[in-house]
C-alpha cells in the first residue's frame, strides 16, 4: 500500500497525524489477528469528513500502531502515554440533582458504555464465527438478569423492517448502513450476529455487535441523571459477572474507536435550547468550557431538529465514570442558565 491520498481539506485527527514518515514506519506491521494499518485507517481514508478516522481491530492494535494511536488519543482525551486510567462507578459520588425538575428543557437522558469481550478480536477484525460466539455469550449473560433489568433479546436477523425502523426512530436501536462503520469493516456479514436486548420499559438496553460488541445503555424520559446512572451501574456490574470484558490498566476499557477508550461512557441529554441555537458561538463557548460534544437528534453525524440537541461528555479516558457524567451535568446546568437568560 502507498501513502493514501489525504486532501488538504481533510480535518480528521487521522489526516493531522498520519505523516508519510509515520506511514512508512507502520505500513508493514500486523497484529496477531492480521490486522493492518491499511484496515485501521480505511474509514478515515474513505470518509474525509471523519472527525477521527481510525479504528482498532484488537487490543494489540493500540500497541502495534501506538505511534499513531497515542497521538490521536492524546489530542482527543488530553491523555498521554504516561497517564493511567481510573474508575469510579459509585453513584453516591455523583452530585447531580435533576437540573430541570419542571421538564421545560430536558427531554430525555441516556448513558451508555461500550464493552468488548476479553480475548476476542474487536469488530473490525472479527470473523463471522467469532461474532456469533460473542453474540451467544452475551445473550447467555443478559438472560440471567433479574428485576428491572430482566428482558428479551431480539436478533436483527428476522426482525421486520417496520419494527427495526420504529426502534431506530425512537432512539432505542443503532442505525443501519453507517458509512464510517462500513469502511472500518464493522458492517461485515450484516445483520448476522447483531441484535438488541431490552427490558419491558426500554429503560435498559444492550446493543450486540455494533461498533462495539456490547453497548450497555440506561435511558429514560426527563432529567433524572442520577437514576439513569444508578441503573447503568447495576447493569454493568451484573453483566460483568457473566461476560469477561477487555480491559487495560493504561487505556481502561478497550473499544474499537479510540474516542471511546477508558470509561467508554457517553452520558447525554436531549435538550431543547432554541434560543441558544441562534447564537452558536455562545453555545459552543459553554460546551467547550465543560468538555461537551454537540450531536444532532438522531445520534452522531445527524442534525438538530427544532432546537433540540444531544449534549454529552466528550472526554472518556483518564477521568472516572462519575467525572464523565459530572462533566455533562455541570455543562447542562450552565446551558439551561444561558437559555433561561435569553428567553426572559
Ligand atoms: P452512541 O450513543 O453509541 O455514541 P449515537 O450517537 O449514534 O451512538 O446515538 C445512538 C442513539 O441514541 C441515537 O438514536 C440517539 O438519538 C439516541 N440518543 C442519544 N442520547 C439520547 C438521549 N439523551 N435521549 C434519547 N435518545 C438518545
Ligand atoms: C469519525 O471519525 O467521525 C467516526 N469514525 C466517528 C468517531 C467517533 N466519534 C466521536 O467521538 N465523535
Amino acid at each position: 500500500m502507498n501513502y493514501p491520498n489525504l486532501p488538504k481539506e481533510c480535518t480528521s485527527l487521522l489526516c493531522k497525524y498520519l505523516t508519510p514518515e509515520l506511514f512508512e514506519e507502520l505500513k508493514d506491521k500486523k497484529t496477531k489477528n492480521n490486522f493492518t494499518l491499511e484496515q485501521a485507517i480505511n474509514s478515515g481514508v474513505e470518509n474525509i469528513d471523519s472527525g477521527i478516522g481510525l479504528y482498532a481491530g484488537d487490543k494489540e492494535s493500540y500497541t502495534t500502531f501506538a505511534p499513531l494511536f497515542d497521538q490521536i488519543i492524546e489530542d482527543y482525551h488530553g491523555f498521554t502515554k504516561d497517564d493511567s486510567h481510573k474508575s469510579n462507578l459509585n453513584p453516591n459520588d455523583l452530585n447531580a440533582p435533576n437540573p430541570d425538575p419542571e421538564g421545560k428543557y430536558i427531554i430525555s437522558t441516556r448513558i451508555r458504555v461500550g464493552r468488548n469481550v476479553d480475548n476476542m478480536p474487536l469488530g473490525p477484525a472479527i470473523s463471522k464465527e467469532q461474532r456469533e460466539e460473542v453474540e451467544a455469550s452475551v445473550v447467555k449473560g443478559v438472560k440471567q438478569l433479574e428485576g428491572e433489568l430482566a428482558g428479551n433479546y431480539y436478533p436483527l436477523l428476522g426482525m421486520s423492517k417496520e419494527v427495526q425502523n420504529k426502534l431506530i426512530k425512537n432512539h432505542f436501536l443503532f442505525k443501519e448502513g453507517d458509512r464510517f462503520l462500513e469502511s472500518a469493516g464493522l458492517n461485515k456479514d450484516w445483520p448476522e450476529g447483531r441484535g438488541i436486548y431490552h427490558n419491558h420499559d426500554k429503560t435498559f438496553l444492550v446493543w450486540v455487535n455494533e461498533e462495539d460488541q456490547l453497548r450497555i445503555i440506561s435511558m429514560q424520559m426527563g432529567g433524572d441523571i442520577r437514576e439513569v446512572f444508578t441503573r447503568l451501574v447495576k447493569a454493568i456490574t451484573s453483566i460483568e459477572e457473566q461476560v469477561p470484558f477487555s480491559y487495560s490498566e493504561h487505556l481502561g476499557f478497550i473499544t474499537s474507536c479510540p474516542t471511546n477508550l477508558g470509561t467508554a461512557m457517553r452520558a447525554s441529554v436531549h435538550i431543547a435550547l432554541p434560543n441558544l441555537a441562534k447564537d452558536m458561538s455562545r453555545f459552543k463557548n459553554i460546551t467547550n468550557k465543560f468538555h461537551l460534544q454537540i450531536r444532532g437528534i438522531h445520534g452522531e453525524h445527524s442534525e438538530s431538529e427544532g432546537g433540540v440537541y444531544d449534549i454529552s461528555n466528550r472526554r472518556r479516558l483518564g477521568i472516572t465514570e462519575v467525572q464523565a457524567v459530572q462533566d455533562m451535568y455541570d455543562g447542562v446546568v450552565a446551558l439551561i442558565e444561558a437559555e433561561k437568560s435569553l428567553s426572559s
